[in-house]
């Protein structure tokens, strides 16, 4: 039996994934509502092929508990943010996790953990709390890092398909694990230490961050010199060894937009490019509003409550608002309306999250002039018709109506 600790995100997939293919399944999280609405048969969050994995994973006998249980193996999937002053990984809810199971588990259990984490986080913050309870680890106790690398909007195909990496003291654990992982995953399944496990997720989440800095760079270039953006990377795009990113409003989630900064915070003085993409990617909120104000001045606008964001989630197609730059551009501008709140737009969105500020779609279009389009989500594609006759600052390079503006 396995028990997957921390139903989110990556968590629920995850569990779901096994108990469809046949592996016996606990899920624990200590959010009572979450399990409750897991129990009453309903999923959290909206994703492709989410609720038919669902229904096959209670067929397949899955349980869903605040309680931790006495099983061979713990999945601990809960988040790590980093630390805002030392930008190293925050460990709480990971310790957390152990802590907690070192207080059911029995000898011979392994302890997986899917969440990412710096190189070296086993080492100095898991070990010693398994040790301390009394466990030999290799002996009586495995630790094993398997880090996910699936994107929000394609979980379930990725969960399939995607390869993976195990990180395992002992190969023998290691491929136990990676039997397990084997029971669905279609991809192939690396077994290695798990310092270089820990090491290789973190460096796949930079790569993506550096990228796609490039591409906001190029942006804020081609903006300061009258250049078409897209047009560039479009054509640059046809070299058979160049691909490069799209721009956008800034990097959200709470994958990319953290993950970076455990190399900045671990090797201050060498993760330099690191901490340069991560510091374009998270001034590109402000670059929007400049260009906002831009627009603004170009059409002869002056109230900025007639300003509204099309888009809350931090990309398209999810329904996940962690580190949005839309977040932040909303801040912002409340910040200067003293209490005029800006008017947003997300059908992903639920209204209570945001509440006085999310408008249905009519309400929205009727009490604004300018668009600032923020998310890509296929609703919004498809209304996107219904934005003509408005002023549109386009930061997604999604919208064809004549007259918009482009980053
Ligand atoms: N973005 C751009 N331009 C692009 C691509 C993305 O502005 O060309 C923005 C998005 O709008 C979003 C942010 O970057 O705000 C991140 O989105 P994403 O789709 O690149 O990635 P995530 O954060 O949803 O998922 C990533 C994935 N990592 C990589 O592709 C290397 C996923 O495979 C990981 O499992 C996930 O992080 C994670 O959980 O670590």
């Amino acid at each position: 039996m396995i028990n997957v600790i921390g139903l989110g995100y990556i968590g629920l997939p995850t569990a779901l994934m096994m108990a469809a293919h046949g592996v016996e399944v606990i899920g624990t999280d200590y959010n009572k509502e979450l399990v409750n609405t897991l129990n009453a048969g309903k999923t959290t969050f909206k994703e492709e092929g989410m609720d038919r994995l669902f229904d096959q994973a209670v067929d397949g006998g899955i349980k869903f508990s605040t309680e931790y249980q006495v099983t061979d193996i713990y999945i601990i999937s809960v988040p790590t943010p980093y630390d805002e002053f030392s930008k190293k990984v925050d460990t709480k809810y990971v310790k957390a996790a152990v802590k907690s199971v070192m207080e059911v588990c029995t000898k011979g259990a392994i302890v997986v953990i899917e969440s990412t984490i710096a190189p070296g986080t086993i080492d100095k913050h898991v070990r010693p709390i398994v040790e301390a309870n009394g466990f030999t680890i290799g002996e009586d106790l495995n630790l094993v890092h398997a880090p996910e690398r699936i994107i929000p909007g394609n979980m379930v195909y990725e969960l399939l398909n995607n390869n993976r990496t195990i990180g395992a003291d002992d190969i023998v654990i290691g491929e136990k694990i990676k039997e397990l992982y084997g029971s669905f995953c279609q991809g192939e399944i690396v077994v290695t230490d798990i310092r270089t496990a820990e090491m290789t997720k973190v460096v796949e989440n930079t790569f993506r961050d550096i990228n796609i800095a490039y591409a906001n760079e190029l942006a804020k270039i081609c903006r300061s010199d009258d250049m078409d953006v897209y047009e560039i990377i479009k054509i640059a795009n046809m070299h058979p060894r160049v691909n490069i990113l799209t721009p956008g409003p800034g990097v959200g989630g709470h994958c990319i937009s953290v993950d970076p900064w455990f190399l900045v915070g671990d090797y201050p003085g060498l993760a330099n490019i690191v901490l340069a993409a991560r510091k374009i990617n998270d001034s590109m909120p402000e670059f929007v509003l400049e260009r906002m104000h831009e627009i603004m001045k170009d059409t002869g606008m002056t109230d900025v409550s007639r300003v509204g964001l099309y888009g809350l989630a931090y990309k398209e197609n999810v329904d996940d608002m962690r580190e949005s730059p839309t977040l932040q551009i909303l801040n912002s501008m409340d910040k200067h309306l003293s209490g005029n709140l800006v008017k947003v737009y997300d059908p992903y969105i639920k209204k209570d999250v945001v509440p006085n500020q999310l408008h249905d779609l009519d309400d929205f279009l009727n009490s604004i002039d300018f668009v600032v389009l923020l998310v890509g989500h296929n609703e919004i594609k498809e209304s996107m018709y219904k934005l003509k006759g408005k002023v549109v600052l386009d930061t997604r390079h999604i919208c064809e109506l004549e007259g918009t503006y482009g980053l």
